[in-house]
């Protein structure tokens, strides 16, 4: 095996064992290992190179089929590494071109989660008791700017089952000054009526504007909804999802059982099968408001944002570089 091809092979397992993990960061780690491979590759002419890139990508997308950033992150430069072939371009002005998209798309990411965090933040008010599910970057950055601004809030995390990634969360904004309560995922409507909003991140919106984001964030919004709490959401607009435009749907990734139940230990439980789906979906009913980097809109304008986002693409280029079905999927 080639070197090249080593190094997206790690890039791969490295997403898909969630190596690197969370929305926005996956897809800026595919467009990084995009960009990394038209920089080192070897290749006789921009075509051949555009090839190379074509079969990365698509190894990319099947790493993880949720999160929606990453074929967002991979359409939004191979769709200018296209364009660019159009005008015969040498080489070296193709490897050029083709880094620069990646830093734009890479640039684009990371202000969109400071557009939301200062919008985010005059979202939260002085002496809120909010919740939050998972480990959203989004979340995190409305929540550090909020205190920065000398607001003063508690903050319940859900530990987040399998993975834990509310640790992260905890330690995430200890670290800031924040002060936290972990609760395990069950208790989230035990505490639902002390919580003045909940505020999670988002994997995935649909056109109907439901959102995507880690197992236990539908059940926890309805809890949210039965208490009258409010339920915002973090998003980039790189997690809108053209593909709904055209009636397809968003893959649901269902994890190995072993992060559920040790296989030693499911040896010896007869008759006892895991699911381990990642992910839910909240309907849009339940969700107050997005915070996006164009504003903060209800649900139901997820069209329009997809519109001015995804508006010039043909239904073949919005179908093209989708995730597909996972490497590995549990019984
Ligand atoms: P940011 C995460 O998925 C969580 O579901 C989180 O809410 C979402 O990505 C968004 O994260 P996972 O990778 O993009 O832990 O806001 O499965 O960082």
């Amino acid at each position: 095996m080639s070197r090249r091809l080593e190094f997206l092979d790690e890039a791969v397992e490295d997403i898909r064992l969630m190596r690197v993990r969370g929305a926005a960061a996956i897809a800026r780690y595919a467009v990084e290992a995009l960009r990394r491979l038209a920089g080192d590759a070897e290749a006789y002419n921009a075509e051949e190179l555009f090839k190379l890139l074509d079969e990365a990508s698509k190894k990319l997308l099947a790493s993880r089929p949720t999160a929606v950033s990453l074929p967002n992150g991979v359409r939004f430069v191979m769709h200018k590494a296209k364009k660019m072939l159009e005008s015969n371009p040498s080489l070296e002005d193709f490897r050029r071109g083709f880094k620069e998209a990646a830093d734009e798309f890479i640039e684009r990411s990371l202000k969109a989660v400071e557009r939301i965090a200062e919008y985010g933040s005059r979202r939260i008010e002085d002496g809120d008791i909010l919740m939050t599910h998972c480990n959203s970057s989004a979340v995190v950055e409305i929540l550090k700017k909020a205190h920065m601004e000398g607001k003063s809030f508690k903050v319940f995390i859900t530990e987040t089952r399998p993975l834990y990634q509310g640790r992260i969360t905890a330690r995430q904004l200890g670290g800031e000054g924040i002060e936290t309560y972990l609760i395990v995922d069950g208790a989230a409507r035990y505490f639902m009526n002390d919580i003045d909003k909940v505020i999670v991140g988002a994997d995935a919106v649909a056109v109907n504007g439901a959102v995507v984001n880690k197992i236990g964030t539908s059940m926890i919004a309805l809890a949210a909804h039965e208490a009258r709490t409010q339920f915002l959401v973090a998003a980039e607009t790189f997690k809108f999802s053209p593909e709904t435009i055209i009636g397809e749907l968003i893959w649901i990734e269902e994890r190995g059982s072993e992060e559920v139940l040790p296989s030693e230990e499911h040896k010896r439980i007869p008759l006892c099968r895991v699911r381990n789906p990642a992910f839910d979906v909240t309907p849009p009913e339940y969700i107050d408001a997005i915070i996006t980097e164009e504003g903060v809109i209800p649900p139901e304008a997820a069209f329009h944002i997809m519109e001015q986002m995804f508006g010039n693409l043909t239904p073949d280029e919005l179908a093209s570089y989708k995730t597909v079905k996972p490497l590995e999927e549990s019984e």
